[in-house]
């Protein structure tokens, strides 16, 4: 197969691009590519329709190509590329940050611009620590993830997540960091739909784990209020509940890394809001920006900004942190075009009032072949399949590349299929996804 840019004409090598997360071989030998977008739609060079059911990769809440996003964007390029962000401003970022916090939960007021999910998890980190030393507590330094969790692949991120591939090459890149046991938990919840009835005490372990390093020790916990990349693990019911109150008793800060559930993926602004548990620092990245330019954020409660920024002396730079692209001006553009457009179109709201659709559909692949778990919630769902004997992932994979070749793009992860569709999705595009699955795995090995 020749492959070209369609758009240039220039003919492509695929040696020289290092895929991040990707068999490279694999997929050199027989590549799968993406040339346009639209609305619910990709476009392969030669011209085939995909209706995207991941929103790209959890990110592209808003759809693709948005007109006023893209002209925003468009704007902004012509009008200043890039300004520096330490110690001189532009007015875009405090714009998009005064965007941000109006969608953030109450009492959660500063917003500091990272240009990732994995940066801001690394920064959102490196915040709880300042806020204990500014407090007089330097000893607070260790961080407890929990199994199965993802929070990119930086430093900080790769040692407090919990996917054992993820970590093993690395090993203990970071000392002071432990993990909470993950929520999942086939046996007593397969085939829940929102959040599952039994697990709340797993929350309990927290305790324990802080017990055994001693509060005085223990800077935060982190933790994806919805487990997104482990395969849609939903927080048992009274679990997020029983993490805050115990973080509350030590005096350990909450971290929720929303790089997924944030922008209404859950049908609510951010899972704080559907929970109802609100967390001290939280992280998001992704449809920040409908992911147009690279971006990503940590939002702070005001009172641990407050802490870090009034201990220092008058004149002093109070957090020593931040990227040569925090508050890109292209990214804040996009960032401030978004929320307008999220605001316009109540697409957090059409999330929540779509759910029940998308739940019932999804479920109804129960029984189909190789489906041993569904599980959603907003307008995530995870299917989960039996794993082929000495063959871990594969079913999955081959599920992928048959929806893909069936014009539906699903993500993988283990033998788990996700979806994430953009919220601006219609009934019949449900349908077609969740019968292009329903049709895939009849076939499948
Ligand atoms: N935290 C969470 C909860 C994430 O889901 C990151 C941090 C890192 O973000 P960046 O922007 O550095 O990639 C993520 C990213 C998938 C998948 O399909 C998920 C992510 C990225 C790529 C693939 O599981 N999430």
């Amino acid at each position: 197969m020749k492959l070209e840019n369609p758009h240039t004409g220039t003919t492509l090598s695929l040696d020289e691009w290092w895929m991040p997360f990707t068999a490279n071989r694999h997929f050199k030998a027989a590549p799968r590519l993406l040339a346009k977008a639209d609305g619910m739609f990709y476009w392969t060079p030669d011209g085939r329709e995909i209706l995207d059911g991941t929103a790209g990769l959890w990110c592209v809440n808003a759809g693709h190509n948005r007109k006023p996003i893209v002209e925003a964007i468009a704007r902004q390029a012509a009008t200043m590329d890039y300004a520096p962000p330490f110690n001189v401003g532009h007015p875009v970022a405090f714009e998009a940050a005064t965007a941000v916090a109006a969608v953030a939960p109450a009492g959660m007021q500063h917003v500091f611009f990272a240009n990732s999910g994995s940066e801001a998890a690394d920064t959102a980190m490196k915040m709880a620590i300042a806020y204990h030393r500014a407090r007089g507590e330097p000893a607070r330094r260790i961080i407890i993830g929990r199994e199965r969790g993802y929070h990119g692949v930086n430093i900080g991120g790769t040692m407090a997540g919990g996917i054992p591939g993820n970590r093993k090459a690395y090993g203990a890149l970071m000392a002071g960091v432990d993990h909470l046991r993950s929520t999942h938990d086939l046996a007593r919840n397969a085939y829940s739909k929102g959040q599952p009835a039994h697990g709340a005490e797993f929350a309990d372990e927290l305790e324990r784990i802080i017990a055994l390093h001693d509060a005085s020790n223990v800077a935060a916990v982190i933790v994806e209020p919805m487990a997104g990349s482990a395969g849609v693990l939903v927080p048992p019911k009274g679990y997020l509940e029983k993490l805050r109150a115990i973080c509350d008793k030590h005096g350990v800060l909450l971290i929720f890394d929303e790089v997924i559930t944030g922008f209404g993926r859950l049908g609510a602004p951010f899972a704080a809001h559907r929970f109802n548990v609100k967390p001290d620092l939280l992280t998001c990245a992704k449809a920040i920006n409908n992911a147009a330019v690279p971006m990503g954020a940590v939002i702070a409660r005001n009172e641990i900004h407050d802490a870090i920024v009034n201990a220092a002396p008058e004149g002093a730079i109070e957090f020593l942190h931040g990227y040569t692209y925090s508050g890109h001006p292209l990214a804040c553009a996009a960032a401030v075009a978004t929320q307008k457009l999220f605001a316009e179109e109540k697409l957090f709201e059409r999330a929540r009032s779509m759910e029940p659709h998308f739940e019932a559909a999804l479920h109804s692949l129960r029984g189909a072949r190789h489906v041993i778990d569904i599980r959603n919630i907003g307008l995530v769902g995870g299917v989960e399949l039996e794993p082929r004997a000495g063959a871990p992932g594969r079913r999955a994979v081959d599920a992928h590349i048959k929806c893909f070749e069936a014009g539906v793009l699903v993500r993988f992860t283990a033998d788990i299929l996700a979806l994430s569709p953009p919220l601006i999705i219609e009934r019949a595009q449900i349908e077609r996804i969740v019968e292009t699955i329903r049709t895939v795995l009849k076939t499948l090995e």
